[in-house]
């Protein structure tokens, strides 16, 4: 009897002390928050950990949740962080029951695991960058002290307090006597509870606040006339089937990747690009004034994420308005490695602290490498890359699109690998010839008769020769080739079928213009980019 009683009471006990933890962790983070838009959004602590955590994924877990969570994987990797710390939260809570030093102590650890990753990511301001995780957990630890203090006594129970116990357990025993603070604790907890959704609202304003010079310098740029106009695109290279991707990527869908958990807010007016290292004979500083006065290029140029599946999304194009890297590199006295240059490397580095690494030798071979402020006629959306960003035909993005680029090192591949390539990556990854087929979806159910089947094909810097089609085993056919607009640009084509009822797989390849015919052989993403042929299986009704 006694025994089913007290454990009654202690489940009570500990499911408050469990939620002491959770509401500790909670004022941590709300706390942490508010502090951190004082300092600057990255120095929160779900960020840095989350930051953190990204730079240690290996590339295949990455890859994978690229695959499973798309553009998502960001706010996965947010909400696993969030739904970890509540767990831990909890047993901490149930912990501080036992030992209320230890449980305040166990906050505090976390607080300092948030500390070291705030101090220590490659953007971080050094020292105050702690400051929200130690605030926060301080606070929290201080919390969870006085709620438990609350829970355990030794106190006096009012009058009122002791009757309402009887009522549940008549038999009370004298240990009972001395029960908890009920009032004591739900007033703290109500208190805290409050005060913290305040101060994490506050904090979450603040921070969406947070870069609004740089909102309003971006919202103050008109960008100048090309110098050097793109061609326009012939009316010829849009094939006009339905379901076909638009040759020309509007900027709110274009594919993002980067490991940036808060978009990185540049202020135009302030930034500035260092081009310095290896070979360079006159160290050049230049502000984003100074770039627009330059004589700019306007290029149609696809881009391409190495982790594109077969058949992947990660491929958009845009027109580009920018600086002729080149001519930058070439003004600090930069030679390319076949005319003796020391360097072969450009190492760009973002304001987040990516590291990107170029060949110079494509960057210096005469295609249209730029950093570049404009896409598609605006400035750079900030997500991609605003104010500028490096854009290079023919590479893999990991490669060479450095997007919040602030400086250029040229040096050596033998002497530095940026962080993809530290991360499995290759060194050196031109675009892969490969081709999409985008209508009809996989599992679509068309109509038989004559069926459009439509897509994309790219093989940037290379262009594209020949698509061809192949239903189920059959042999291959030319698809119809839209015009190509220029070799850096993805090319549609098109395929009418005679569909037949039943099931039917579709597949599609594409051969450059060096006569190379994309390989059948499928690999992963990791190293160098995604191969094989992309199929898709529909039933005709
Ligand atoms: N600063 C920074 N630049 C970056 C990255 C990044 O993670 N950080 N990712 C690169 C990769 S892998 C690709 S594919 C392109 C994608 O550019 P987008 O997001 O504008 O499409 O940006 C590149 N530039
Ligand atoms: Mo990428």
């Amino acid at each position: 009897m006694t025994t089913v009683r007290i454990t009654r009471k202690a489940l009570t006990r500990s499911t408050l002390a469990a939620l002491s933890g959770l509401l500790a962790g909670f004022a941590s983070l709300a706390v942490a928050e508010l502090v951190s838009a004082a300092v600057r959004p990255e120095a929160s602590p779900v960020t840095a950990v989350g930051g953190a955590a990204i730079d240690r994924t290996p590339a295949g877990v990455k890859d994978w949740a690229i695959r499973n969570f798309g553009e998502d994987d960001k706010l996965v990797l947010q909400l696993g962080i969030v739904v970890t710390l509540a767990l831990f939260a909890l047993a901490v809570g149930l912990l501080a029951l036992r030992y209320r030093r230890a449980g305040s102590v166990a906050v505090l650890v976390f607080g300092v695991v948030g500390m070291s990753a705030a101090v220590s990511r490659p953007d971080s301001t050094g020292l105050v960058d702690g400051l929200p995780s130690l605030l926060g957990s301080v606070v929290g630890a201080v919390l969870l002290y006085v709620l438990i203090g609350r829970l355990t006594g030794p106190h006096r129970t009012t009058g009122r307090e002791r009757e309402s116990e009887r009522d549940i357990d008549p038999d009370d025993e004298p240990e009972h006597e001395a029960g908890w603070d009920r009032r004591g604790f739900v007033i703290a907890a109500t208190a805290a509870a409050a005060a913290s959704t305040a101060a994490g609202a506050l904090g979450r304003t603040l921070n969406g606040r947070s870069g609004r010079n740089a909102v309003a310098s971006r919202e103050a740029v008109t960008l100048p006339a090309p110098a050097s106009p793109a061609r326009p695109i012939p009316a010829g290279a849009r094939v006009r089937v339905r379901g076909i991707s638009p040759f020309t990527t509007p900027n709110d869908t274009f594919y993002r990747v980067d490991t940036a958990l808060v978009i990185p807010k540049v202020d135009a007016d302030s930034w500035r690009l260092r081009i310095h290292g290896k070979g360079v004979r006159r160290d050049l500083e230049v502000t984003y004034r100074d770039l627009l006065e330059r004589p700019l290029i306007e290029r149609e140029i696809t881009l391409t994420c190495v982790s594109n599946e077969v058949g992947g999304p990660y491929v958009g194009h845009a027109r580009w308005i920018g600086v002729r890297l080149a001519d930058l590199l070439r003004e600090a006295g930069v030679k390319p490695p076949s005319r003796g240059g020391e360097a072969d490397q450009i190492v760009s580095r973002s304001v987040d602290g990516m590291t990107l690494g170029t060949p110079v030798e494509d960057v210096m071979d005469g295609r249209d490498a730029m950093l570049a402020v404009g896409m598609n006629g605006e400035p750079l959306p900030f997500v991609h890359g605003f104010p500028v960003r490096m854009v290079v035909p023919g590479l893999y993005g990991y490669v060479s699109a450095c997007k919040w680029i602030e400086d250029i090192e040229l040096t050596t591949f033998d002497d530095y690998d940026p962080y993809w390539v530290k991360r499995k990556w290759a060194r050196e990854a031109p675009i892969k010839t490969q081709s999409r087929i985008d209508t009809p979806k996989p599992f679509g159910r068309p109509e038989a008769g004559t069926v459009m089947v439509a897509g994309v094909a790219w093989a940037q810097h290379r262009g594209i020769e020949k698509v061809e089609i192949r239903v189920d085993d059959g042999p291959w056919r030319p698809a119809q080739l839209a015009d190509q607009a220029t070799t850096d640009t993805w090319r549609q084509w098109s395929y009418p079928w005679k569909a037949t009822p039943g099931g039917h797989t579709l597949t599609v390849r594409a051969t450059d213009r060096t006569g190379e015919v994309q390989t059948e052989k499928r690999t992963r993403t990791v190293p160098d980019g995604a191969s094989g042929w992309h199929s898709v299986v529909v039933t005709v009704d």
